[in-house]
Parts: structure tokens; C-alpha cells; sequence
């Protein structure tokens, strides 16, 4: 048995790269049942009958979309048509930062923003660099290749941020089509659903059609507080100090009064609480 990666799942059948050969396979029906491969997988594959025999241990896997032991997720984000929302913006960082995975922001159609709009944006996107997430434009395609080297990757963010014109424009052969219709227009019908991962020269990269919606259900109220990760350099004293309600003695709740906490991002923090499961 080989070990390779699942580059891409069409319906039941599941490509496989090994040693730098695509071998279209089937999956053990026994295996399948107990746990679905998904695209990122490193998998044992039998390659006299095509057959994946078993998944090794993920790093982490997401529902949308559905992949495994990504590195990295580019969090495309539109600042017009969709216009900016830092709600989304920092619901995915969450969701991502949860998943340990790291989060990228890229910054999509700068130029159909006007110049004074941009400047109070660039403000924005200083406080999350500042925290630690690295943020390009969609115009900087070397810079950004650069950084997802070796890694990995898959895009999110809305349906019309320019998810796959930015792909596009990193491998101009690949001819990923844009302004696909919303996905939400698409909803009832029956449409097979494609997963692939495209091999750039120096990293892979998945493909979304995007989402508007996600629910936090899921996850816990202290995934949630960990997940901002600007409250943990406040030293908040309080280990179990939710950070909400003026909570006496929080270290958290001052930053944001004085601007040191981006007064956005902790009113965002304030709604997925409420969102989380109870
Ligand atoms: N003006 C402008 N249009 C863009 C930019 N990025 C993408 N678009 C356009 O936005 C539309 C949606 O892009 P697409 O890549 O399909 O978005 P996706 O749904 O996130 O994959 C397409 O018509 C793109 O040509 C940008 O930076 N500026
Ligand atoms: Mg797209
Ligand atoms: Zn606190």
C-alpha cells in the first residue's frame, strides 16, 4: 500500500496523487461508513484494485468546504459589491482560528472603493494586523504565492468576493469560472458537488462557491473567547472572566472603551456569544 493525497472527490470517486501520478479510486465501503475521506486527506491506497484503505489522522477538517488538514484559509474579503461586512469577516476568523487553522485576509475590489472610504478601511485592516493576521490586497499575487508556499490552502468568504478570480490570477492555465450564480439560487435542485484541489507550483488551493451564512452552534462559548485572540495579551486576571457585561475587574472591557480593542470587533465577540451553543 501507497500513501498519497485525495486531491479530488467527484460524487464516489476519489483522485489520488502519488508520487506526482492521479489515480482515480474507489472507497472501501466499510471505511466509508465510518468516516467519510475528504479532499486534504493522506490516504493508504491499494493501487493494484484502486482502492483507498484507510485515512491518516487529520490535523483538522471543515464542513464548508468540506476538506481536511488545511493550512491556511485566504478569508476573501469584498470591501464593495458585497460591500464590507465585518460580522462575516470575523465570524470566519473565528471559525478558522477554532479549527486551527491559520486565517489570511485578502482584500478584494480596492479599486471600486473610493479614495476617502479607503483610508478610514486601511485603518481597519492596521488593527488586524496588528493582531496578527497578515492581510493582503488581491493585487499583490507574487506576495501572496510567496506566503502560501508549501501550505495546504482553501478560500472563504461571500459569493462574489473574488474567491476565484484571485485564484485565477495566481495560475492564469486553471480558467476557474467567476461570478458563478449564488449558490442559494441553486438550493433544491440536485447538483453533484465537486471538491478538488488545485496544485500550484509551490502549494494547493480548494476552491468554494462562498457563503453568507454560518452557524456557531457548534462550537463553545470558550472557543469563542479564544478565538479573539487580542484578549489574551489584556492579562483579563479572571481565567473564567467572559470578557461581557462590565464585568468588574475585566481587563478587556477598558481596551475597548480606549480604542486599544477595535470597538467592532468586540461587539461582533458580543453577538457570537449569544450565538454559540448554550
Ligand atoms: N472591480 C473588481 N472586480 C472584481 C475584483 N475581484 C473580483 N471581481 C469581480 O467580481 C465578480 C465575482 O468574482 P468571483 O471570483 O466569481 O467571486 P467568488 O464568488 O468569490 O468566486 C466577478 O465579476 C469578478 O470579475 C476586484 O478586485 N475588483
Ligand atoms: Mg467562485
Ligand atoms: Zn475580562
Amino acid at each position: 500500500m501507497l500513501e498519497g493525497l485525495l486531491v479530488k472527490i467527484n460524487s464516489d470517486t476519489f483522485t489520488v496523487k502519488v508520487d506526482n501520478k492521479y489515480y482515480d479510486c474507489k472507497s472501501r465501503g466499510k471505511l466509508r461508513t465510518k468516516l467519510r475521506p475528504l479532499v486534504g486527506d493522506h490516504v493508504l491506497v491499494n493501487l493494484s484494485d484502486l482502492v483507498i484503505e484507510d485515512i491518516k489522522e487529520r490535523k483538522n477538517a471543515l464542513d464548508r468546504p468540506q476538506v481536511a488538514n488545511i493550512d491556511i484559509a485566504l478569508v476573501v474579503t469584498s470591501l464593495k459589491r458585497p460591500d464590507l461586512n465585518l460580522t462575516l469577516l470575523d465570524k470566519l476568523l473565528s471559525i478558522i482560528t477554532i479549527n486551527k487553522i491559520e486565517p489570511v485576509i485578502i482584500l478584494t475590489k480596492l479599486d471600486l472603493t473610493p479614495k476617502e472610504e479607503l483610508k478610514e478601511l486601511t485603518k481597519i485592516f492596521k488593527y488586524y494586523e496588528s493582531i496578527g493576521i497578515k492581510v493582503f490586497k488581491n493585487d499583490e499575487v507574487n506576495k501572496i504565492k510567496k506566503y502560501l508556499k508549501g501550505h495546504i490552502v482553501t478560500v472563504c468568504g461571500q459569493t462574489g468576493a473574488g474567491k476565484s478570480s484571485l485564484i485565477n490570477k495566481m495560475d492564469n492555465t486553471l480558467n476557474l469560472k467567476t461570478d458563478e450564480i449564488s449558490l442559494s439560487l441553486n438550493r433544491g435542485k440536485h447538483t453533484t458537488r465537486i471538491v478538488e484541489l488545485f496544485s500550484l507550483d509551490t502549494f494547493y488551493i480548494v476552491d468554494t462557491p462562498g457563503f453568507s451564512q454560518i452557524d456557531l452552534d457548534k462550537y463553545s462559548k470558550e472557543d469563542i473567547k479564544n478565538s479573539f485572540k487580542e484578549f489574551k495579551n489584556t492579562d483579563c486576571y479572571f481565567n473564567d472572566c467572559t470578557h461581557l457585561n462590565n464585568t468588574e475587574g475585566c481587563k478587556v472591557i477598558p481596551k475597548v472603551c480606549d480604542g486599544t480593542i477595535l470597538k467592532s470587533r468586540y461587539e461582533n465577540y458580543e453577538v457570537f456569544m449569544e450565538e454559540t451553543k448554550k
